[in-house]
């Protein structure tokens, strides 16, 4: 499993102005197991509406764009940009709610920090994204090392060659206007957070180095260990991959020839993973030098008929949606305490599962979820109309579909991949989530598959699914707003759903608006008496779906949206969470964990 980083979005003119070719690099897994300068903190900003710092009059790309980061080195120079006096920004972290006038800005910002390093001989170095919305372009002392596309996806390019011992400085263009050919395309129901949004680290790594490996349970021998190496680097693959767990008495060498991939199998009996005891154990991988530290935890999961089997045993999920929010910070979250904050919401709700909507979310989610117990389902943002008859689109589709895969691997939480959200029924986009789907399950054959469907029919009596992407997931996804945008609440628990398929199904979405703190009849849009009058009908409902095996309502807290303009209640929020964006408890979320208490 070798994924690139690939460039997408190189123009002609940006080629030749840049005048290099470069070779694709092997995404890095495990950042933060592994041996890392951190280059977050305070950086400076300059924003660039226009692109002048890209582009000259004749809009062709500089050669002495604000990348160059100059000096002024007379009094009579004309420079008319300067990092040095430029205003700060933090990284991680979105620029919208880090300053009043980048609220709603969409467009280049560019991004510079100084660093001393001191290189050790032999090593290579990394330069490590966790995530940049939406468009990258990098540079190290003046020199383009590469680009990325897609906001919710780690990256890395080597900077080895540019990286020098004493001051140096990275520079990044970041683009986060939204483009019909983009994956999200232009609408969505989320705030554009735009900026350097996860942590920024260089990795040093040895000159062949393991990029990648997979640790898993066996899906058909319970006591097997199975896995995969995957190398790196500049360097011949020699040698011994050392990995061991030693609470499971595991020291295993594997050997390595001059292929970058190698997979191995032992036999092993670790006690099981899942929601009631999320075993982790402690893995060392050590090649070439380096030492690499992982949590794993083992388990299996798939699909029998109508149930799902964690461990062999048929479960229930007990969900919620999530974006990745902050509750601390009300902007874009990307910390531990974030994830901790979050997650721990979920548990006191009585969650064993949660949906990380609509993208991949950051590292700590998955890591915190795998050690709280919460199976995930995670998501790439093919959202409702991306433009499923172009090939550029369905590539950047499936690149993020590859980061996200290759990123969370060993994470036991992750049981299914989401492949999109609410996208028409058409042929278009039967053709293109196939080919995702296919995609996913050759990078991965270990999880499940779904997508998340809003396209029923509607019968005399109640709802058929017969959309034709359910035939192709493992579990079908529901989305459906009965008593909100549909129909009226009380009518909900009456409504009888089908299905044309034998599979499980997930009530991926229910919900409906409330503005914390507003009482008044349950037939008052906005009041909690409203939302949670939705709730108890649409439990009543789903409880009648006989394949029904779990369900992740919407959502867990509010959410910034532009969508959501109502003066007084929305103000560009959307009021769907159980709780407020401060965090504060409304009606409907006792109704929900009261009936999670039953489950
Ligand atoms: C949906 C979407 C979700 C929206 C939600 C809503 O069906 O999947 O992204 O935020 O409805 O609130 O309308």
């Amino acid at each position: 499993l070798v994924i690139y980083s690939v460039f997408l979005h190189v123009t002609h003119a940006e080629a030749q102005a840049q005048n290099e070719q470069r070779l694709p690099e092997p995404l890095i897994q495990n950042v933060s197991g592994r041996d890392t300068v951190s280059l977050d903190g305070q950086w400076t900003y300059i924003i660039d509406p226009y692109e002048n710092g890209y582009y000259n009059h004749r809009y062709e790309p500089h050669t002495h764009g604000y990348f160059k980061n100059a000096k002024m080195t007379s009094p009579s120079q004309l420079l008319e940009y300067n990092f040095d006096t430029a205003d700060k920004i933090t990284v991680p972290g979105d620029w919208n709610t880090q300053e009043d006038h980048l609220y709603l800005y969409e467009g280049t910002v560019w991004y510079n920090k100084n660093f001393t390093f001191k290189k050790q001989r032999d090593q290579n170095y990394l330069l490590y994204f966790g995530a940049v919305n939406y468009k990258a372009i990098v540079y190290v002392n003046g020199n383009k090392v590469g680009e990325h596309e897609g906001g919710f996806t780690s990256f890395n390019f080597d900077i080895t060659q540019h990286l020098k011992d004493g001051d140096n400085f990275v520079t990044v263009k970041v683009d986060n206007r939204r483009e019909r050919d983009q994956v999200p395309t232009v609408n969505t129901d989320w705030w554009n957070y735009g900026g350097i949004t996860r942590s920024v680290s260089i990795v040093s790594v040895p000159q062949s180095y393991l990029s990648d490996y997979r640790i898993q349970l066996s899906p058909d021998k319970g006591n097997t260990i199975k896995g995969t190496i995957v190398l790196a680097g500049p360097a011949d693959h020699k040698g011994n991959v050392a990995i061991s767990i030693p609470e499971l008495g595991v020291r295993e060498t594997v050997k390595v020839n001059k292929s970058s991939t190698t997979t191995f199998s032992f036999t092993a009996n670790p006690a099981l993973w899942s929601p009631d005891t999320p075993k982790l154990y402690d893995v060392e991988i050590s090649y070439n030098g380096e030492t690499i530290h992982d949590r794993i935890g083992f388990r299996t999961i798939e699909t029998q008929g109508e149930d799902i089997l964690l461990n062999g045993q048929s479960i229930f999920l007990k969900g919620i949606s999530i974006h990745e929010e902050s509750p601390l910070t009300s902007g874009r979250a990307w910390s531990e305490e974030d994830a901790r904050t979050l997650l721990q919401c979920a548990k006191e709700l009585g969650c064993n599962f949660v949906r990380l909507a609509h993208y991949p979310h950051n590292e700590h989610m998955l890591r915190v979820a795998d050690e709280m117990g919460l199976m995930v389902w995670s998501e790439i943002p093919v959202y409702w109309t991306v433009l499923f008859d172009n090939q550029m689109v369905y590539r950047k589709a499936e690149q993020q579909l590859a980061e996200m895969i290759h990123r969370d691997i060993n994470r036991a939480s992750v049981i299914m991949w989401s492949m999109a959200n609410e996208t028409p029924s058409t042929d278009a986009r039967l053709t293109f989530i196939s080919s995702l789907i296919k995609q996913a399950r050759q990078l991965d054959s270990t999880r499940l598959i779904t997508a998340a469907m809003d396209t029923q029919s509607s019968t005399k009596n109640g709802i058929l699914i017969d959309d034709p992407l359910a035939s192709e997931v493992d579990i079908i996804g529901v989305n459906s707003y009965c008593g909100w945008y549909v129909s009226e609440a009380s009518k909900c628990s009456g409504l009888k759903w089908e299905s044309k398929y034998q599979k499980p199904i997930i009530m991926s979405e229910l919900g409906a608006g409330a503005l914390q703190g507003l009482h008044g009849e349950s037939n008052e849009r906005w009041t909690e008496e409203f939302q949670a009058s939705v709730y108890i009908h649409n439990l009543e409902m789903v409880d009648n779906m006989s394949a029904l095996r779990g369900l992740s309502p919407w959502i867990l807290k509010d959410f910034r949206s532009p969508r959501r303009p109502l003066k007084h209640i929305q103000d560009f929020w959307n009021r769907k969470g159980l709780v407020s964006e401060k965090g504060i408890r409304k009606k409907a979320w006792y109704v929900l964990r009261d009936y999670y208490e039953t489950k």
